[in-house]
């Protein structure tokens, strides 16, 4: 059996991330790829109980350590039993947020040591990263306009616009050391123009052409 691919979607609040991802999906099983969707924190039972804890604006308050501890055990759960045993039947994995997001919330947002989140990284996931990873960028006002005429905030949400603006030069940080992996995808501009770009960048994962045609047969 030929291991699926992991497809993570990164980016900050309101960029495009769910949007994108039902787009991405139906474009994967159009070229009858067996594709699933999932998201962190969540993912399982009890990764999404973690998340209701970690969005939850009227709990106690959480610490920063405990915060990043919540999302590294959802993340547990979530490699667990969901992405590993779907990637080893075959399947892709479509994710979004993933660790991209704690590098981005809890070491650019919240300061936490990167170093603590690397130990904790290689600790819950061993050899694991995403084989491709779109990080959607726009500048935070945009997505935090689209975000507030969705209505109720979250307890991220309820940052300073200083907060998000660290958490993206955190993600644009990422991109930079990962270059292979991540692909920046510039989300101010017309849906219809963001998806043609990350239909350029999904393609030669399965060895299809811009025009959408095979080359050679060949799974890359
Ligand atoms: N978090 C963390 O801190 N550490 C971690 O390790 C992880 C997560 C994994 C939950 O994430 C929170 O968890 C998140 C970070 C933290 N908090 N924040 N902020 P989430 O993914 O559930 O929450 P989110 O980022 O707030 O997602 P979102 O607001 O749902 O945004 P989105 O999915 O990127 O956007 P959308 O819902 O697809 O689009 C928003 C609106 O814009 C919608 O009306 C669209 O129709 C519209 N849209 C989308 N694209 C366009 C374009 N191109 N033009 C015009 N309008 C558009």
């Amino acid at each position: 059996m030929i291991r699926g691919k992991f497809i993570t979607l990164e980016g900050g609040e309101g960029v495009g991330k769910t949007t994108n991802l039902a787009f991405i999906k139906d474009y994967l099983q159009q070229h009858n790829i067996s594709v699933i969707v999932t998201r962190e924190p969540g993912g399982t039972k009890l990764a999404e109980k973690i998340r209701h804890l970690l969005l939850d604006k009227d709990g106690e308050e959480i610490s920063e350590q405990a915060e990043l501890l919540m999302m590294f055990a959802a993340r547990a759960q979530h490699i667990k039993h969901v992405i590993e045993p779907a990637l080893a039947q075959g399947k892709w994995v479509l994710c979004d947020r993933f660790t991209d997001a704690t590098y981005a919330y809890q070491g650019g947002g919240r300061n936490m040591k990167i170093s603590t989140i690397e130990w904790l990284e290689n600790l819950v996931q061993g050899a694991l990263r995403p084989d491709l990873t779109l990080l959607l960028d726009a500048p935070v006002e945009i997505g935090i306009e689209r975000a507030r005429k969705r209505g109720a905030f979250d307890r991220f949400e309820l940052e300073k616009v200083s907060f998000f603006e660290q958490v993206r030069r955190a993600y644009l940080l990422q991109a930079e050391l990962h270059p292979k992996r991540i692909k920046l995808i510039k989300a101010n501009q017309p849906l219809a123009d963001v998806q043609k770009a990350i239909v350029d960048v999904i393609h030669p994962l399965f060895g299809l052409c811009p025009s959408h045609g095979v080359v050679k047969g060949v799974v890359k």
